[in-house]
């Protein structure tokens, strides 16, 4: 049977239970997915040489890491080539500012002129483009960003936020779309703190003087990433959820979570209607936490489908989806393309659920049916599905581009010594 005439058959399975099929795979096609140019090289970056700082690690020695845009670049591309779905997002960092003829400014002097390559590449590609200052990795880094009580310091990473903030507007400009700016710092404390309060009024403060620069707020939406703890940070983090919750809610602008960044036991995807309710957009960085937040390759698991299921039933038009997980153990173009696959095919699940009807069911507080109805869809053809969805889509299904990948990493990575 062709992948065409399988999912004819299994679209009659899902059709059964009053669900439509083509109509799911168009709504999940047009949600933007927002790739992280970070995976391709273990969170480098193009403007510096020192180790990755700020309580994140990527672990692993996987030869053929990209070095430097033109191997990034094709990456990404190769990457892309095996996502379905009709319109996706770069995400980028501060620290891949690429730097011509020898030129090389700090951070708090990068200009939109830096990310023209990245640009033509989005243009290319038919791509919307999210932006994140990097406050990490970085000799001014080491002793806090935002929350510094070193004024001088502090200056220098409010000046680069803002530098972001004009560089996130020439994004939106450019691609016509609109830019999401994440702010994310490492600040925090390996040992209970002596005063909790200060650095976080520094923090506010040093937002507050980001956010008085005026921006174009239909073009640039800013978003602060709070985090329970980091390396070496254990026991206090300054921009905490509660920080960052009342300071989006207070300011208009967007809470961004991540899916690593709370305690193991917390199901972060319930959080999202709440948060949905006071403010009309929410970001995300989709990762998958082990034991900690150790940003390993997101999976098509129970986490994932939840959150799926919630970014469907709010409404994915609220949603800044960008992904966060970074793995330097295995082939890292396979890395992304599992992880950007998995979100795809995780929103096309729950897309593929009988939403409305198990609504009702709960009103009419019949948990009875609820669980059946689950269970059953649990083993419904879904890959037949999902094959179709990506040979619609021109792009190869499960089996085929890791083949590709395979080949790709034998005639082009390998050259990479
Ligand atoms: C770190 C945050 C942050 C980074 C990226 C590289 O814990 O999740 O978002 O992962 O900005
Ligand atoms: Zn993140």
């Amino acid at each position: 049977m062709t992948v065409k005439e399988r999912y004819e058959e299994a679209r009659k399975e899902y059709e059964k239970l009053g669900i439509d099929v083509e109509g799911a795979m168009e709504r999940t096609a047009s949600i933007p997915l927002s790739m992280h140019c970070w995976q391709g090289d273990d969170v480098v970056g193009f403007d510096q040489k020192g180790p990755l700082s700020g309580g994140i690690q990527t672990t692993g020695n996987y030869p053929y890491r990209a070095r430097n845009d033109e191997e990034l670049f094709r990456d990404i591309e190769k990457t892309l080539s095996y996502v379905p779905g009709k319109h996706h997002k770069l995400n980028l960092h501060a620290s891949y500012a690429i730097f011509e003829d020898g030129e090389w400014v700090d951070r708090n002097k990068i200009e939109p002129r830096h990310f023209k390559k990245w640009v033509d590449l989005a243009k290319k590609n038919h791509l919307g483009l999210d932006f994140n200052s990097t406050n990490f990795s970085h000799p001014l880094a080491e002793n806090g960003t935002l929350s510094s009580e070193n004024e001088e310091v502090r200056r220098f990473w409010i000046e680069h936020n803002i530098r972001c903030l004009k560089i996130a507007e020439y994004f939106a400009e450019e691609t016509g779309e609109p830019c999401l700016l994440n702010i994310w710092i490492p600040d925090g404390l390996k040992d209970l703190p002596a005063d909790r309060r200060a650095p976080r009024e520094r923090l506010k403060d040093s937002l507050d003087r980001i956010l008085a620069v005026p921006y174009d707020r239909s073009k640039v939406y800013v978003s602060v990433e709070s985090k329970v703890f980091g390396i070496g940070m254990e026991s206090y983090t300054v921009g905490s959820h509660e920080f960052y919750m009342n300071y989006a809610a207070k300011n208009n602008i967007l809470c961004l979570i991540d899916t690593g960044h709370f305690h193991p036991t917390e199901i972060v995807a319930d959080k999202l209607s709440s948060m949905l309710l006071f403010n009309d957009k929410l970001a995300l960085h989709v990762s998958r936490p082990v034991r900690w937040d150790s940003d390993h390759v997101v999976l098509f698991n129970d986490d994932l489908r939840e959150l799926a299921e919630e970014i469907v039933k709010n409404g994915p038009e609220h949603f800044f989806i960008g992904m966060d997980y970074f793995d330097a153990s295995i082939n890292r173009i396979s890395a992304w393309t599992n992880g950007m696959r998995n979100m795809e095919k995780a929103l096309l699940y729950a897309e593929l659920e009988p939403n409305r009807e198990l609504a009702q069911l709960q009103n009419g507080r019949n948990f009875t049916k609820i669980m059946s109805l689950r269970e059953e869809i649990k083993t419904l053809p879904f890959g037949d599905i999902w094959n179709y969805y990506c040979e619609k889509d021109g792009v190869p299904a499960e089996h085929d581009w890791f083949a590709d990948c395979e080949q790709y990493e034998e005639k082009v990575l390998s050259a990479r010594v």
